[in-house]
């Protein structure tokens, strides 16, 4: 009992001012949407920090939300003290802690399915549904903040405080997790989990939203290369499968990773042999807008992912995994295999490859209504 009133003690005189940790809990929420939305576009180890922050933030929330329940649980309780607006706060809470409990139970490494949800997918959905939730509740019930909330130094240790302590729990729950070997040890640095063995039965099919064409005829299949090349052509399924294969790690956002082995040809062979990127340089003056810089890989669905020219070179247009021919699902006859980049990446049942000067924004929008009508 002693130690519990010193805990409480203590955590109390840590506790910022009511308004600072209403629009604190705004702001770390925002955070958490900016760096779990950043982190879907992190394949390789360097980008940890991102993950990191994400964490750690997400420890900072508990916190802050703890202090914020016990100073409005009385009007939660209290009938008659409900509003309008009570309905919006409960329902921010609710996300909440959906958010918050899905996200820890996938760090620990429960691997629940939601029908074909996994529980990192229901993590993303509550934490978008999160962001209008607090968004709005801000607009009904906050007060504005005071400058002198902010301006005391106390707050800001309090905040140092705060991240260090989040940094700390996770790193505890790391330990914890490989002491106990619990299924969250094999998580990558991205949160996945790994899915083992080979070829197409080893790995889910995954496609994005409504992405989901009828089969290729794989005699008919032909893969285009144009744009900035010097000799645009075609090839067919026989021509790109038996020139390379290559090992790569499949990380997708919804929480799984997978090591294959990928036959195919590597998209530089390929374009050599459409008579190589076109440089821009044999005119009198360079011409910015007829030097490839960009590989856009286009599906027949319509979904595209661009590359810069030097990375495409070294991904691979794949027509096996593990020895065997890449199933439909998995995009046959030939999917990208980008090495380093996340699995939405990697744009399935290609049909045109597209050397461009230009980037190409647009491709975020793309990949999310593709196969909508
Ligand atoms: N054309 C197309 N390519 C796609 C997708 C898609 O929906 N359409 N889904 C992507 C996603 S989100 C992932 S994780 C991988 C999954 O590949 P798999 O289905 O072989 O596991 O394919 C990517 N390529
Ligand atoms: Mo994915």
């Amino acid at each position: 009992m002693r130690i519990r009133g010193t805990i409480r003690r203590s955590l109390g005189r840590l506790e910022p001012p009511p308004r600072v940790v209403d629009w604190s809990l705004l702001v770390v929420v925002l955070a958490e949407a900016a760096t779990g939305l950043v982190s879907f576009t992190v394949g390789t180890p360097d980008g940890w920090p991102v993950f990191w922050l994400h964490r750690s933030l997400g420890l900072a929330i508990v916190v802050l939300l703890g202090w914020k329940l016990a100073r409005v649980r009385h009007r939660l309780l209290d009938r008659r003290l409900w509003r309008r607006s009570t309905a919006l706060s409960v329902l921010t809470l609710v996300a909440t802690v959906g958010t918050i409990a899905t996200g820890a139970l996938w760090v620990v490494g429960v691997d629940v399915r939601v029908s074909y949800w996994t529980l990192l997918s229901v993590h993303v959905g509550f934490g978008l549904l999160l962001v209008p939730l607090v968004a709005s509740h801000a607009v009904t019930r906050f007060r504005p903040p005071r400058r002198v909330d902010f301006e005391e130094r106390r707050t800001a240790v309090q905040y140092g405080l705060l991240l260090i302590a989040g940094a700390i729990g996770y790193r505890l729950q790391q330990g914890a997790n490989a002491l106990l070997s619990t299924p969250g040890a094999d998580r990558r640095f991205t949160g996945s989990q790994p899915r083992e063995g080979e070829g197409n039965g080893a790995f889910p099919v995954t496609s994005w939203v409504a992405d989901d064409p009828d089969p290729i005829d794989r005699t008919n299949y032909r893969l285009s290369v144009t744009g900035l090349v010097a000799a645009p052509r075609e090839f067919d399924a026989d021509e790109l499968a038996g020139n390379d294969e290559t090992s790569a790690l499949l990380d997708c956002t919804s929480g799984w990773y997978t090591v294959q082995e990928w036959g195919g040809i590597r998209v530089g062979d390929l374009l050599e042999a459409a008579g190589g990127v076109e440089r821009g340089d044999d005119g009198a003056s360079d011409d910015r807008s007829a030097r490839g810089a960009y590989v856009r890989f286009v599906s027949v669905t319509g979904y595209r992912w661009t590359l810069p020219v030097a990375e495409a070179e070294d991904a691979l247009i794949a027509t096996h995994v593990g020895g065997d021919r890449l199933a439909h699902g998995h995009g046959g006859p030939a999917r990208l295999v980008a090495p380093g980049r996340r699995g939405f990446q990697w744009v399935k049942w290609v049909t045109r490859i597209e050397v461009r000067a230009e980037r190409d924004p647009a491709q975020w929008v793309v990949t999310l209504v593709s196969g909508f009508d």
